[in-house]
């Protein structure tokens, strides 16, 4: 699979529970901008079969390298990120799992549950980031015992293997060249921006700055038949900065993405 192939597959997927992510696009496109991401992000639950070293060569097989790995200590994550190794305008891809093991007995016993659900040979081919949940819907009651501990878990239990957000690329914008710029422009259409640690995580000195819109909420039906809306998927935007080398930097930050985490928060 092309990687072209693969990211027009996930974004049709993902706009479906993002119409906000298209519509933001889409608003680009009219200031006459040419619209690049500069990373996609998924999320799993370890000791799985979708655990982070089984997704990873799916990866490999569109020409994706890891460079770089992080821990979220009080999130109970680890990540990691890839970037392809010979097209430069590739996405970059973040791909982070939950340290199930680290939760509360009774939340490990709930994601057993899902988990054990999982063909031990699902993963075959890249379109296991689409693939969705892989798992019966939990209880809200579930959910919500989950939600106490881990958003991520919440999130994940619903949700399942798929993009958890595109990223714009500001590095590539011509009439919006900062985050300031970015972030004006979607507070003025009312867009309800990620506001942990402020809007703008990060720093010219740290050489990343970004933000993300708060996820957007579908309505959802769980298996005990309770109706309610929750969090899908959101938007962030991102612009890199040079180093002292000369180098863009191309990494990701652990103060960043821990507060980009909460962009799936139910509250
Ligand atoms: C990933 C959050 C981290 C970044 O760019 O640092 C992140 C997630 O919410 O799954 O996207
Ligand atoms: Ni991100």
């Amino acid at each position: 699979m092309k990687p072209a192939d693969f990211f027009a597959s996930l974004w049709d997927q993902y706009t479906v529970i993002t119409p906000q992510a298209q519509r933001i696009q889409d608003l680009f496109k009219s200031h006459g901008e040419t619209v690049l991401n500069d990373h996609v992000a998924f999320r799993t639950f370890n000791h799985s079969p979708v655990s982070l070293e089984k997704l990873e060569p799916q990866l490999e097989a569109i020409g994706y390298k890891a460079y770089g790995a992080f821990n979220f200590e009080s999130k109970h994550l680890k990540a990691r990120c890839y970037k392809h190794q010979t097209d430069v305008d590739s996405p970059k891809v973040f791909l982070s799992e939950l340290l199930v093991e680290e939760l509360p007995a009774h939340c490990q016993e709930i994601i057993s549950k899902l988990v054990a659900q999982i063909p031990a040979d699902a993963v075959q081919t890249p379109a296991i980031f689409w693939a969705g949940k892989l798992w019966e819907t939990p209880t809200e009651a579930e959910y919500l015992a989950l939600a106490e501990h881990s958003e991520y878990a919440a999130w994940l239990s619903t949700m399942g293997l798929q993009a958890n957000h595109f990223t714009v690329s500001i590095n590539h914008l011509k009439r919006f060249p900062t985050i300031e710029d970015v972030n004006a422009l979607l507070l003025n259409e009312g867009y309800a921006l990620n506001q942990v640690g402020g809007l703008v995580k990060g720093s010219p000195e740290s050489f990343l700055e970004q933000s993300s819109t708060m996820a957007d909420k579908v309505d959802y039906t769980f298996s005990d038949g309770v109706q309610k809306t929750i969090p899908s998927c959101f938007y962030e935007f991102a612009r890199r900065h040079t180093m002292p080398n000369g180098e863009l930097f191309d990494s990701f930050i652990e103060g960043n993405a821990d507060k980009i985490f909460d962009s799936t928060s139910a509250k």
